[in-house]
């Protein structure tokens, strides 16, 4: 049995089953590429779902991780360190908001700022005790607790998972109806990923998320951006929801925010929201660490530095005309958003999976969403030549 077949069986002895990863075993990983432990070299199309917008171990934030673990890694926020207010008035900075509250992964963060909403609504708005309401899109991903798969729409997400947790309310993404109908006197929050990565690469209609917005503030209810996935560049914007202007009250904000190194995620909102937090309101071990925190302003510094929104807005306007004058009757539609672009596949033509697989023999690796739609997604610092070279392969794939 090869290395990579003895690799693989060891692992499913030995780790849950809760994943289906393709059979490939990668052991080092350079910007936009990675081999596998055979020295096979794959350009990463799925960049960890948008964690690797600066691509794998960037040099910038390798060096600020290795000069960091020569100093402090961990306090615990008994006691302040001297790296999380840089990256705290950064955020800040960078958003025009007042202040941020550091976590560790995404669905930390989207806890977080469903509890700063309740909070808002019962000591601001309002609201009677536990009677605040949330309003959520169906095909939404906001993480992995079992408050955040409660409020799913996909059942495999919540099978077996039950109880879960009350006030919170489904309605169609992309439906500005539905939104004012959803909205009553509990409502304290709309939360709303301004792209559906995990839904299928869904795309709303332009308009709709500035449209919401303004519903949300003629109510009294607040706009919760869910930027995990679509933040820091990879739309070709800073924020996807800065496309239509929209402010939202409050950022959620994760994944590339860790340079690909290290789980930094937060929120990020003005005093009128973030007040509600008094000491001991809300925590956690590793949050706002010195360690992630050194990282994460580097992880920053990447991307403004080397201009990375401009080259995924650039480079995703032309990776998305060019898919979409591929000639093949397998491909139902061509969408997306600067470097985060979904192809479906029609469902005669099977599920998105295959053509996974044999993207991998031509030296791609992308992952398929919700079964039909094949998502690219590289680190936003490919260039021109790398994307003409992937589109060779992907032409190779689809026009077969
Ligand atoms: C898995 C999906 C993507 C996210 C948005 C919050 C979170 C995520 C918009 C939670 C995380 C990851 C989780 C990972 C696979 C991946 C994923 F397929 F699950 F849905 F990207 F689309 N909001 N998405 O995309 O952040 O707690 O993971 O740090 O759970 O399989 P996290």
């Amino acid at each position: 049995m090869g290395i990579t077949e003895d690799i693989i069986k060891r692992t499913e002895k030995y780790s849950a089953h809760n994943y289906h990863p393709l059979d490939i075993v990668i052991s080092r990983g350079d910007g936009i590429w990675v081999w596998d432990v055979e020295g096979n070299k794959y350009m990463d199309m799925l960049s960890a779902y948008s964690a690797l917008n600066q691509g794998h171990r960037h040099p910038k934030i390798i060096k600020a991780a290795i000069e960091q673990l020569g100093l402090l890694t961990l306090t615990s926020r008994a006691f302040h360190n001297d790296v999380m207010g840089v990256l705290t008035e950064y955020l800040a900075k960078l958003t025009n908001k007042d202040k941020v509250l550091l976590m560790n992964t995404g669905a930390e963060a989207v806890e977080t700022a469903i509890k700063a909403a309740r909070k808002w609504g019962y000591k601001k708005k309002g609201v009677a005790a536990d009677k605040a309401e949330i309003i959520v899109c169906s095909n939404n991903f906001h993480g992995r607790t079992t408050t955040i798969v409660g409020f799913s729409s996909e059942e495999q997400y919540k099978d077996g998972f039950g109880p879960f947790t009350p006030g919170f309310k489904l309605i169609p993404y992309n439906s500005i109806e539905d939104l004012e109908q959803a909205i009553n006197e509990n409502t304290v929050a709309f939360l709303v990923e301004p792209i559906q990565g995990e839904g299928g690469v869904i795309v709303p209609d332009e308009g709709y998320l500035k449209k919401a917005k303004e519903i949300t503030e003629k109510n009294n209810v607040l706009f919760l951006a869910d930027e995990i996935q679509t933040g820091f560049g990879r739309t070709g914007a800073l924020f996807a929801s800065y496309h239509e202007k929209v402010d939202p009250d409050i950022i959620v904000v994760g994944k590339a925010l860790g340079g690909g190194l290290y789980p930094v995620s937060g929120i990020i909102a003005n005093d009128n929201i973030m007040d509600v937090f008094t000491p001991g309101d809300h925590g956690s071990t590793f949050g706002g660490n010195p360690f992630g925190a050194a990282i994460a302003i580097a992880s920053l510094d990447v991307i403004l530095e080397e201009n990375l929104i401009e080259n995924a807005r650039e480079l995703g306007k032309y990776f998305t005309e060019q898919l979409k004058s591929i000639k093949s009757d397998k491909i139902l539609q061509v969408r997306g958003k600067g470097l985060l672009i979904g192809v479906e596949i029609k469902k005669e033509y099977g599920t998105a999976r295959p053509y996974c697989e044999a993207l991998k023999k031509e030296g791609i690796l992308a992952k398929e969403t919700h079964h039909q739609v094949v998502r690219f997604a590289p680190p936003l610092t490919i260039n021109k030549e790398e994307i003409d070279w992937a589109l060779e392969r992907i032409k190779k794939v689809l026009e077969k």
